[in-house]
């Protein structure tokens, strides 16, 4: 058992849809990849929060970022503004890459540089880029669901075949508007996958302080949709489950929910310290890293994958080092002129 009602300590154990992978090579490479850069980007951000260079907050997906990567790749993705659109949340980083941002962007955005994708006025690790599908973080948690069901039936009702995701954590998924959002959706059959990142926290509350549920999943039946879950730490797992979830949307079933069952390995942002956390429990969680868990599958179906894996991560840690020195070589938004917008 696993999920909001699962004993917190007990790691979920691989979906029934995690078997020998089935995808190409070329896109169980897409997966590491993003995973790694994701881990790397994060990484080097924490040390930059140590360094007091980073204005806003910032929320690491430690433990989380098979999630983000596995469901967005099921996406259909694209730059010209014709593709499926997504709402992450600002813990949702590797959704980002997956659709299309740039590490050196990514950097820039949370380092409040000139020249980043809000031009440093808004230091929230997420932007709008409707031409790449992407959604900016809105503050007030659960809203995204609302205005995914507004962008969603627009797209039912102009006959395009386009599909949204919204991700939200255990927490936003009691608050009024998330409900609301969610039922209007189902309602009008929105072509929305709705992603719960069960990641048993929200802030210092744990799940089972938040909901008597035992899973997200038990929420469907009383909006009417179809729902499934996952054990996110395994990427591959998710990106299966993620696809059918998709495809059913697009293919007129109506709102589909993912459950991502997990754990938030960090504080929730770089302030917190855990202090609340068991550190066992944490432990336990440790063991269940989605890197180390698709390092593993890619490992078990053929050696040369060391060889890749090893290049691939050297390119990617330098790929990081440029765009880290190239953000803060970037300058500070200029304060515009008195009467200036
Ligand atoms: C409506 C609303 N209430 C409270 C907050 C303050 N707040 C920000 S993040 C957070 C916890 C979020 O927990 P969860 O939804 O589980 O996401 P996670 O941080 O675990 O990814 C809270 C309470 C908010 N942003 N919006
Ligand atoms: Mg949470």
């Amino acid at each position: 058992m696993s999920g909001p009602g699962a004993p917190a300590s007990v790691p979920p154990q691989p979906g029934a849809d995690s078997g020998p992978p089935e995808e190409s090579p070329e896109q169980l490479q897409a997966f590491y990849r993003a995973l790694y850069l994701t881990r790397q980007v994060e990484e080097r951000l924490e040390r930059l929060h140590h360094q007091g260079r980073i204005p806003g907050h910032f929320h690491r997906s430690l433990g989380q970022e098979g999630g983000a990567v596995g469901t967005t790749m099921a996406l259909r993705r694209r730059s010209d503004g014709t593709g499926d659109l997504v709402a992450p949340t600002p813990r949702t980083t590797g959704a980002l890459f997956v659709m299309g941002a740039t590490p050196l962007e990514y950097l820039q955005q949370c380092l409040g540089r000139a020249g980043g994708p809000t031009d440093g006025r808004d230091p929230g690790p997420g932007w709008t880029d409707l031409d790449r599908g992407l959604l900016a973080p809105l503050p007030a948690m659960g809203n995204l669901v609302e205005v995914m069901a507004g962008i969603t039936l627009a797209l039912r009702m102009r006959g395009e075949d386009r599909v949204g995701m919204v991700f939200s954590g255990d927490g936003a998924t009691s608050t009024g508007a998330w409900h609301e959002g969610l039922n209007f959706a189902a309602v009008r059959r929105c072509p929305l996958v709705v992603v719960v990142e069960a990641n048993q926290w929200a802030f210092s509350t744990p799940t089972r302080r938040q909901t008597r549920i035992e899973s997200f999943l038990e929420r469907c039946p009383g909006y009417g949709i179809q729902g499934v879950g996952v054990d996110g730490t395994d990427t591959v797992a998710v990106h299966r489950t993620a696809r059918k979830a998709v495809e059913r949307a697009r293919n007129g079933e109506g709102v589909q929910m993912l459950e991502l069952q997990y754990y938030r390995l960090s504080g929730h942002d770089l302030d917190d310290n855990q202090a609340y956390v068991e550190p066992m429990e944490l432990e336990r969680w440790r063991a269940r890293d989605p890197l180390e868990i698709l390092r593993n599958r890619l490992l078990a179906t053929d050696s040369d994958w060391v060889s890749r894996i090893q290049a691939m991560e050297a390119e990617i840690r330098d790929e990081v080092t440029q765009a880290e020195e190239e953000a803060l070589a970037s300058g500070f938004p200029q304060a515009a002129p008195e009467g200036g917008t």
